[in-house]
């Protein structure tokens, strides 16, 4: 590789082109991930990992027609219990209990187009401020968004709003027919605008090209300054779902896309988010080799499964340096 590229490394830049960041995805791989992990030993202490917390608040019966979700109303032979929204003193214990197992952030969830004004909304303003006054970070996603809830959500002491771009604007119209990108783009303005903090990424694996990974991660560099978290989720095949019959990303395939991440975003929190359950702890190593810093934290994401605590556990400690050999030993004295 050119010595002029690798020192070019790591500019925050907002003017990348799709050729540029797909060359930087397709680079051996060995040398992707190692100017990935040099730039990010620039920007973060590589040994800090943010662990996140995820609650569903409103689950399932969703307008929107997301091919990727379980939550969508549209998804008819998707096996889910529907739930309304939950009391606020019943996500807060739930919030205590992340506190109480290492969680920093506590993200919560409901399966809205839009954000209506009202009880609800008044509901979900109680529950971020009860986050908040627990010392967590709090974010949350409830679909679109205008600027004046934008504005009491900040109010109300809100770290971050996820709202995700999902994939290419090329590929789009393949997973969501019901909401634009546009309107995707303004929810996202409105949230800049409050002086909330930006949680914004996708999904790969779900039949999109490199090209259309290389795109949506234009797009994310494109915002000035960039979003400060970006979730990367390897898609979930949920059955009943249309793309519920995908098979699984390559692990090696979602390294690369957090070590391209991580060159075209070097200051953002990089989330290794759904799909974490289907990996080895290696390759999660390998993703957080690669740039990631982040993960969701706890049993479950929003509906389906998430790497349980347990195995968290053992990630954690081998990645401490600590526990590698209590980690054998736990495993000698589960099969006693
Ligand atoms: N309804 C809100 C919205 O879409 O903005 C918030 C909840 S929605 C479930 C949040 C994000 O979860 C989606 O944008 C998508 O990126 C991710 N997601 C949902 N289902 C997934 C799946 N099966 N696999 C991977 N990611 C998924
Ligand atoms: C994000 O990017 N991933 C999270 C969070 N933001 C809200 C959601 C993942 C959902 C996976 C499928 C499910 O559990 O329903
Ligand atoms: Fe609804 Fe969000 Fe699921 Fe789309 S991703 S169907 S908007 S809950």
């Amino acid at each position: 590789m050119k010595r002029e590229t690798r020192e070019a490394d790591g500019a925050l830049r907002h003017d990348w082109t799709n050729e540029e960041i797909l060359a930087l995805h397709d680079l051996p791989l060995l040398e992707l991930i190692g100017r990935a992990n040099a730039v990010h030993r620039r920007y973060h202490d590589p040994n800090q990992l943010q662990k996140a917390a995820l609650l569903s608040i409103k689950t399932g019966g969703c307008p929107e027609n997301c091919a990727y979700c379980p939550q969508s109303a549209h998804h008819r032979e998707v096996e889910l219990t529907r739930e309304g929204l939950l009391e606020p003193e019943t996500v807060l214990a739930l919030a205590r209990n992340a506190r109480s197992a290492g969680a920093e952030r506590f993200c919560m969830g409901a399966a809205w187009k839009r954000v209506r004004d009202g009880a609800e909304f008044e509901a979900v303003l109680d529950m971020v401020r009860g986050v908040r006054s627990l010392g967590m970070e709090a974010c949350v996603t409830l679909g679109m968004l205008e600027p004046h809830q934008a504005a009491r959500l900040a109010a109300a002491g809100l770290t971050a709003y996820n709202h995700n771009l999902d994939t290419s604007p090329e590929y789009y119209e393949e997973i969501i027919t019901t909401r634009t990108y546009q309107e995707r783009l303004d929810t996202l303005a409105a949230v800049r605008e409050a002086g909330i903090e930006l949680c914004c990424g996708g999904i790969i694996g779900m039949g999109e090209s490199k090209a259309d990974r290389a795109s949506m991660l234009r797009i994310l560099a494109g915002f000035s300054p960039h979003p400060e978290s970006v979730p990367i989720n390897a898609l979930v095949p949920v059955p009943g779902t249309p793309l519920g019959a995908r098979p699984q990303v390559d692990p090696l395939d979602l390294v690369r896309m957090m070590a391209t991440a991580r060159l075209v975003l070097p200051s953002a929190t990089l989330r290794l988010s759904a799909g974490r359950s289907s990996l080895t702890r290696e390759a999660q190593v390998l993703c957080l080799l690669a740039g990631a810093n982040s993960i969701f934290y706890g049993d479950t994401l929003l509906t389906t499964p998430n790497a349980g605590i347990g195995d968290d556990a053992e990630l954690l400690a081998a990645l401490s340096g600590r526990g590698v050999a209590e980690s054998t030993y736990q495993e000698e004295s589960v099969a006693v």
